[in-house]
C-alpha cells in the first residue's frame, strides 16, 4: 500500500491518501461499480477526516494556550445532514477531491451521495445548532457545541403504497460506524435517584457518559472546533457481577438497561411516566456530562479562581430542554467545590443564558415536581431554594403592590407551579377535608327537601376538589438563571417580552434581547447550489460574498440585465431538472420542469398550516375541473411539493399528510389536468432533501398563523436560492419582506393583534366562512379524496366550538379567501418571466441578513462576551 501522505492538498497526493485509506476500509477503488461507492465514500471520509485532524488539534491547543472566554452550546438536537460535501467545501479542497477521485473512477456527488444523514434533530431548532457551529468555526470563535449520540435520530418516515399514510421506522444512522466522530477518553459519572439528608446526595444509579467529538470545520480558516455528543455506558464498577453469576441478570442489569435506553432515541414518547422520566433523564445526561467537562477545562486551562467563571464560560441553553445545566452548575459548585451558595449562584447567574424557540403553550416545559424529586432529589433541593429566593426577591421588588395582585404576580413568574409547603399542604388538605364534609351536610339536608334532578351547577360543585399536582416550570427557571434571554426574530422577541414573559421583563428589562437568526451561506448556497452560486460569482465578480453576504446586494442594480436573467433562469431551470428526477425516484410521479416549482417543507404542524396550503390546492383544481380547455390553457402550471415529519403520536398532523397523498393520488392520475398541477409528498424530508428542493425552488409557503412560528429558518435558506415566499406577517417573513421590498413578497393573512379577536369571533358564532372554503370542506366530506369520512377529525378542527369541533384555533378559514387570491396574483405574475427573475434576482441580492455569521457575531458580541480567536 502506499505511504499516506499527511494531509495532501494537491489532487494528485489526495488520489494516493484516499487508495491508501481504501487498505483501511476495504474498498476495491479499481473496479468502480455501486456496490463499491459505499466503501469508496468511506475512504474518501477518512482522507478528509485527516485533513481535518490537523486543524482540529492545532484549534484545540491554540484555545488551550490562549485560554480565552469559550461559550458553549446545549443543544438535545442537531442536524447536521451529510459532512462530506461540506467538509471538502469549507477546507476549500473540492475541486482536488473531485479530480482525485475521477481519476480513481468515482465522482464526488456520487461519494457523497452515499453518506447517512446525521439526522440527530426534528426541525428548525436542531438545524439552526448546526449552522450556528459552523459560523462559529468560520469567525474563529472560542465556542463549541454539546448534544447527545442518540443511535437512531426522530424516525425515518416512509408512505404506505397502499393507505397513503406516515410509516415510521427506526433512523438507524450508525448502522454502518461514522467515520467523522471521534472516542475520546473523557467520561463523566452521571447519577440518578437514591436520597439526600443534609444536602448530601447518595445516587440510586450511576452510569458513564462516553465523549464523542466530531470536527466542524470553519469555511477558509485552520479553526475547527468541536461538536461534542455523549453516550451512556455503564460504569464498570456499576456492573454487578455478583448477581449476574448468582443468576440474578435483573438485578445486574439495572444501569446497563439505563445506559442503553438513554441515548436510544431522539425525543422519546413521553405520554407515560416512564417515557417523562427518560425524556428528563436524557436531558440531565446532556447538562450534567457538559457542565462536568466545561468545569474540568476551566481548571485544565490553569484557571485556580472560581470567580473567573463568568469571565471564562458561557453557557447557551437552546430552548428549556438544558435547563438542568443551571442546578446541575449550582450542585458542582456547592456540593462538590465547596462554595457558599451566595457565590455559587452569583456565579451561576452571570454564566447560563437562554434561547426561546417558541411560544405555542403547550411547547413551554413543565415537569411534575414528584418526578423529579425522584429523579434528582438533591437538584430538586437546588430548585427550591432558588423558587424560595426569587419569591422573596419579587416580594422586595414590588413592596406597594396589592398582596393579591403580588400574590398572582409570583404565582405566574415563580417556578414551582401549584407548590405548597409542607405546612399549606397539611392546612389545604384540612380544608378540603372540612369543606367537603359541609358539603355533605348540606347536601344531605336539601335532599331531604327536594326531589327534582340535580342542576348542571350543582352536578359541578359535587366534583371533588383536588390538589392539583405541582410542576416545574423550566422557562421560568430559565428566565430567573438566565443574564441573558433572546427570542429568535423580531416580532417573536418582542411577543417573548411583552406577552409570554411579560413580568420577568418588566423585573429584569436588561435582560431581554432580540437575534433574529440565520443560515449558513456554505450549505445552503454556496454548496448545495453551484449552478447558482456560477452565477453569481460571476456577476459581482468575486466568491466573498460566501462570508461577506452584504455583497450580493451587488446584484440588485443588476436584476434587470437581461443576460443576468437568462443565466440565472439556466440554473434554476438546471435545479429543477435534478429535483423532478429525485421527486420521480422517490414518490414515483414525473413533474414537468416548465411548472412552477411550490414547496413546503418543515414540520408538519397544525400551526404552520399545511392545511391551508392543500386546502388551497383543493380549490385550484376544482376551478381547473370547472375550466372550459381555451380556460385552462391559460393556467400557470405548478408542481406543488410536500415534505416533513409528523411526530408520531400527533394524529391530526398524520392525517394532513394523508390529505396531501390522497389529494396528490386523484390530481396526479386525472388526464384532463395534465401537467398543470401536481402535487407529491416526498417522504423522509431531511437536510439532503432540502439541499436537492430549496435551489430548485421558485415559490414557497411560509404560512403559519401570525404570531405562532418564532422564526422560521427555511425562509431564509429559500430566499438565498432565489425563491419567492408567499407567507403571512410572522417569524423572520417581517424581516425578510422588509429586506426584500413588498413588492417582492406575496403577503396575505391577518396580522398577530388581528389573532385573538378573530378566534372571539369565531368562538362566538359571528364568523361566517367564505363560501370557498365551505366549498373545499363539502369537497373533502364528500370523499372526493380518500376514502369517505377518512377525514372528518381532521375537518372537525375547523369547525366551531361543539361537538368535536376546535374552533379553527390557527384560522384557516379567517385566512382562505385572502390566501387563494394572493396564490392568483401568485399565479399571474409567474407569467412575466423577466419579472418573476427580476423579484428572484433581488430576493438573493437581498439575503446577507440572514447569514448565520451575523447571528453568531451578535450572540458573541452582546451575549456571550467571546472575542475571534484565529489559529496562526
Ligand atoms: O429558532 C429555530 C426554530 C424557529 O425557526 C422555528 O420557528 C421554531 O418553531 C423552532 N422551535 C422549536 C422549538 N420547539 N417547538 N415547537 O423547534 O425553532
Amino acid at each position: 500500500a502506499p505511504e499516506a501522505p499527511l494531509a495532501p492538498k494537491s489532487a494528485e497526493k489526495i488520489a494516493e491518501n484516499i487508495q491508501y485509506q481504501t487498505t483501511k476500509t476495504g474498498a476495491m477503488p479499481v473496479t468502480g461499480g455501486p456496490s463499491k461507492v459505499y466503501d469508496m465514500y468511506r475512504a474518501t471520509a477518512e482522507s478528509v477526516q485527516e485533513q481535518l485532524v490537523e486543524n482540529w488539534t492545532a484549534t484545540y491547543e491554540h484555545f488551550h494556550a490562549q485560554n480565552p472566554k469559550q461559550a458553549y452550546y446545549i443543544s438535545m438536537e442537531y442536524l447536521q445532514g451529510r459532512a462530506l460535501t461540506n467538509a471538502v467545501g469549507n477546507l476549500g479542497l473540492k475541486g482536488e477531491y473531485s479530480d482525485a477521485l475521477r481519476t480513481l473512477g468515482y465522482s464526488l456527488e456520487s461519494c457523497a451521495d452515499v453518506e447517512r444523514n446525521m439526522g440527530l434533530g426534528n426541525g428548525g431548532l436542531g438545524r439552526l445548532a448546526a449552522c450556528f457551529l459552523d459560523s462559529i468555526a468560520t469567525l474563529d470563535l472560542p465556542a463549541w457545541g454539546y448534544g447527545l449520540r442518540y443511535k437512531y435520530g426522530l424516525f425515518k418516515q416512509g408512505i404506505d403504497p397502499v393507505t397513503g399514510q406516515q410509516m415510521e421506522y427506526a433512523d438507524d444512522w450508525l448502522e454502518f460506524g461514522n467515520p467523522w466522530e471521534m472516542k475520546r477518553d473523557t467520561s463523566y459519572d452521571i447519577s440518578f435517584y437514591g436520597s439526600v439528608k443534609d444536602g448530601v446526595w447518595t445516587p440510586g444509579q450511576t452510569i458513564k457518559a462516553v465523549a464523542y467529538d466530531s470536527p466542524i470545520p470553519g469555511y477558509k480558516t485552520k479553526n475547527c472546533i468541536s461538536l461534542r455528543l455523549w453516550d451512556a455506558e455503564v460504569a464498570p464498577k456499576a456492573f454487578d457481577l455478583a448477581s449476574f453469576n448468582a443468576g440474578d441478570y435483573e438485578a445486574s442489569m439495572g444501569e446497563t438497561n439505563l445506559a442503553s435506553q438513554l441515548c436510544a432515541v431522539l425525543y422519546p414518547g413521553d405520554g407515560t411516566r416512564a417515557g417523562k422520566a427518560l425524556r428528563l433523564s436524557q436531558q440531565y445526561m446532556l447538562c450534567s456530562a457538559s457542565v462536568q467537562d466545561i468545569l474540568a477545562r476551566f481548571k485544565e486551562r490553569g484557571n485556580a479562581d472560581w470567580n473567573d467563571l463568568p469571565e471564562k464560560v458561557a453557557i447557551q441553553m437552546n430552548d428549556t430542554h438544558p435547563t438542568l445545566a443551571a442546578p446541575e452548575l449550582m450542585r458542582l459548585l456547592v456540593d462538590v467545590e465547596g462554595m457558599s451558595w451566595d457565590d455559587a449562584w452569583a456565579l451561576t447567574s452571570k454564566t447560563v443564558a437562554y434561547t426561546n424557540h417558541t411560544v405555542m403553550p403547550e411547547a413551554l416545559e413543565k415537569w411534575p415536581l414528584e418526578l423529579l424529586e425522584e429523579l434528582l432529589p438533591r437538584h430538586v433541593e437546588i430548585i427550591k431554594k432558588i423558587d424560595e429566593q426569587f419569591v422573596a426577591s419579587v416580594k422586595a421588588a414590588y413592596p406597594k403592590l396589592p398582596a393579591d395582585e403580588l400574590e398572582a404576580k409570583i404565582n405566574t413568574m415563580r417556578i414551582l407551579e401549584n407548590y405548597l409547603t409542607p405546612a399549606e399542604l397539611v392546612a389545604e388538605e384540612k380544608r378540603i377535608a372540612d369543606a367537603k364534609k359541609a358539603k355533605a351536610a348540606a347536601k344531605a339536608a336539601a335532599a331531604a327537601k327536594k326531589t327534582a334532578p340535580k342542576t348542571d351547577e350543582e352536578e359541578e360543585e359535587d366534583e371533588e376538589e383536588t390538589i392539583p399536582a405541582p410542576m416545574v416550570r423550566m422557562a421560568n427557571l430559565c428566565c430567573i438563571a438566565g443574564f441573558a434571554i433572546n427570542g429568535v426574530a423580531a416580532i417573536h422577541s418582542e411577543i417573548v417580552r411583552t406577552f409570554t414573559f411579560k413580568d420577568f421583563a418588566e423585573l429584569f428589562p436588561e435582560k431581554f434581547q432580540n437575534k433574529t437568526n440565520g443560515v449558513t451561506p456554505r450549505r445552503w448556497l454556496a454548496f448545495c447550489n453551484p449552478q447558482l452560486s456560477d452565477v453569481i460569482t460571476e456577476a459581482i465578480g468575486t466568491d466573498e460574498w460566501v462570508t461577506d453576504t452584504a455583497l450580493l446586494e451587488k446584484l440588485g442594480p443588476m436584476a434587470d440585465d437581461e443576460s443576468l436573467q437568462k443565466k440565472w433562469r439556466a440554473a434554476k431551470l438546471e435545479r429543477k431538472a435534478l429535483c423532478a428526477d429525485m421527486i420521480e425516484r422517490t414518490t414515483g410521479v414525473k413533474v414537468s420542469t416548465d411548472a412552477m416549482f411550490d414547496i413546503q417543507i418543515k414540520r408538519i404542524h397544525e400551526y404552520k398550516r399545511q392545511l391551508l396550503n392543500i386546502m388551497g390546492i383543493i380549490h385550484r383544481y376544482n376551478e381547473m375541473k370547472a375550466m372550459t380547455p381555451e380556460e385552462r390553457a391559460n393556467v400557470t402550471p405548478r408542481v406543488c411539493v410536500f415534505g416533513g415529519k409528523a411526530y408520531a403520536t400527533y394524529l391530526q398532523a398524520k392525517r394532513i399528510v394523508r390529505l396531501v397523498t390522497a389529494v396528490g393520488d386523484v390530481v396526479n392520475n386525472d388526464p384532463e389536468i395534465g401537467d398543470l398541477l401536481k402535487v407529491v409528498f416526498v417522504p423522509d424530508y431531511n437536510v439532503s432533501l432540502a439541499e436537492t428542493l430549496i435551489p430548485a425552488s421558485e415559490l414557497s409557503q411560509h404560512i403559519s398563523t401570525a404570531g405562532t412560528e418564532a422564526s422560521g429558518t427555511s425562509n431564509m435558506k429559500f430566499q438565498m436560492n432565489g425563491c419567492l415566499i408567499i407567507g403571512t406577517l410572522d417569524g423572520a417573513n417581517v424581516e425578510i419582506r422588509e429586506c426584500v421590498g413588498e413588492e417582492n413578497f406575496f403577503l396575505f393573512g391577518i396580522e398577530e393583534p388581528e389573532v385573538e379577536p378573530a378566534r372571539a369571533e369565531r368562538a362566538a358564532g359571528e364568523f361566517v366562512p367564505p363560501a370557498e372554503f365551505t366549498a373545499v370542506m363539502d369537497c373533502i366530506k364528500s370523499g372526493a379524496f380518500g376514502e369517505e369520512g377518512e377525514f372528518d377529525e381532521l375537518l372537525y378542527s375547523l369547525e366551531g366550538n361543539e361537538g368535536f369541533g376546535r374552533g379553527d384555533y390557527f384560522l384557516v378559514a379567517k385566512d382562505f379567501k385572502s390566501y387563494i387570491d394572493c396564490q392568483a396574483d401568485v399565479d399571474a405574475a409567474y407569467k412575466n418571466a423577466a419579472g418573476w427573475t427580476k423579484s428572484s434576482i433581488i430576493s438573493t441580492a437581498f439575503s446577507g441578513k440572514f447569514n448565520s455569521d451575523r447571528t453568531i457575531d451578535q450572540y458573541a458580541k452582546e451575549i456571550w462576551d467571546i472575542k475571534p480567536l484565529p489559529v496562526p
